[in-house]
């Protein structure tokens, strides 16, 4: 008797042909009405569920009696509640080190288009202002031999700091829960604390998980004691950062520019973020390559069939129960 899974976002197709072929199949479908509804119906005979970017806990899970697992097509399970997992004896996996490189390319990339005005100056460009040689107001910052600090120097944090070390020649400072000395020393990156980071860095990149140590890291007080040249980057998750203090560092020129990856609330459909030309908004695309999102699926694929066949999946986010 095939077990039956529950798939509760968007999954590569190749992938989500898998699933049908071995297993009974619900995908939840926004456009069919309310989702919570849908997966609140549809775990009642769930033995799995696979998927990523939705709140699961208490009010969409209670009807799962059978679940064995929930499988992640995500790094971060900061959208699960662990403690409720915990008490139903339901398993959440979650797909660590495939989208390292990809993540820590686009933050990279939003680091250089913050700096150097790139989003703006498209647009600008576009509208037809290019009327004579770029002038002040035109002008970004140097990133090559800076200073870039790295608050979690997990591994996406890492990765950036390697293509700062290796590709810019920049000075990493970083901030964590503990000191990485090897890891350091192989990038020539110094251990600081958090306010010594924000007033010596010319460009900070969040790169934490969430959790209660790092939500709202980046305040007001945080803001004001960056540089007024240095650029703020997020690939983290947007509750990292109070985003109304950020809007007013940004209105009031306390930093140079932001690049924005996350936000507190996703999809983000209208912000005074969108009316701000010294922040770039990117629609949470860290890991969106076909290849990386291939691989992920691929892995939280791997990770329920582990589970539903009576192993113990790789990666699992909750192995103590
Ligand atoms: C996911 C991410 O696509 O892996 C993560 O934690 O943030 C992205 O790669 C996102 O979580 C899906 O909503």
């Amino acid at each position: 008797m095939s077990q039956n899974v529950v798939v509760f976002s968007q999954i590569d197709p190749i992938i989500l042909e898998k699933l049908h072929a071995q297993y009974n199949v619900i995908c939840i479908d926004p456009k069919l009405g309310d989702v919570n509804t849908q997966i609140r119906e549809a775990v009642k005979d769930a033995d799995g569920m696979i998927g990523a970017g939705r709140l699961l806990n208490e009010k969409n899970l209670e009807t799962a009696t059978k679940l064995k697992i929930i499988s992640s097509v995500s790094v971060g399970y900061d959208n699960y509640d662990l403690n409720y997992l915990h008490a139903h004896n339901i398993w959440l996996s979650n797909t660590p080190h495939v989208l390292t490189e990809t993540t820590a390319d686009l933050a990279f990339g939003l680091l250089m288009s913050a700096a150097r005005q790139v989003a703006h100056l498209d647009a600008w460009t576009k509208q037809g202002h290019w009327t004579r040689t770029a002038v002040a107001v035109q002008f970004g910052q140097d990133i090559f031999g800076k200073t870039l600090g790295i608050i979690g120097l997990g591994h996406i944090g890492a990765a950036i700091a390697r293509r700062g070390f290796h590709g810019f020649n920049m000075n990493i400072l970083y901030h964590n829960r503990n000191e990485k000395i090897e890891l350091a020393e192989s990038l020539g990156a110094t251990y600081c604390g958090l306010d010594e980071l924000l007033t010596q860095s010319d460009f900070v990149v969040v790169a934490v998980d969430l959790n209660s140590d790092s939500k709202a890291l980046m305040g007001a007080k945080q803001f004001a004691s960056m540089q007024k040249h240095a650029v703020f980057v997020n690939i983290a998750r947007g509750s990292v950062v109070d985003e109304s203090a950020l809007v007013d560092a940004l209105k009031q020129k306390q930093i140079f520019a932001a690049g924005l990856d996350v936000y507190q609330k996703e999809p983000l459909q209208s912000s005074a973020l969108f009316e701000l030309d010294n922040v770039v908004t990117l629609p949470h695309v860290g890991s969106a390559t076909a290849e990386t999102r291939f691989k992920m699926a691929n892995l939280a694929y791997q990770n329920l069939v582990d589970a539903l066949e009576g192993r113990i999946p790789k990666y699992l986010v909750n192995p103590q129960h």
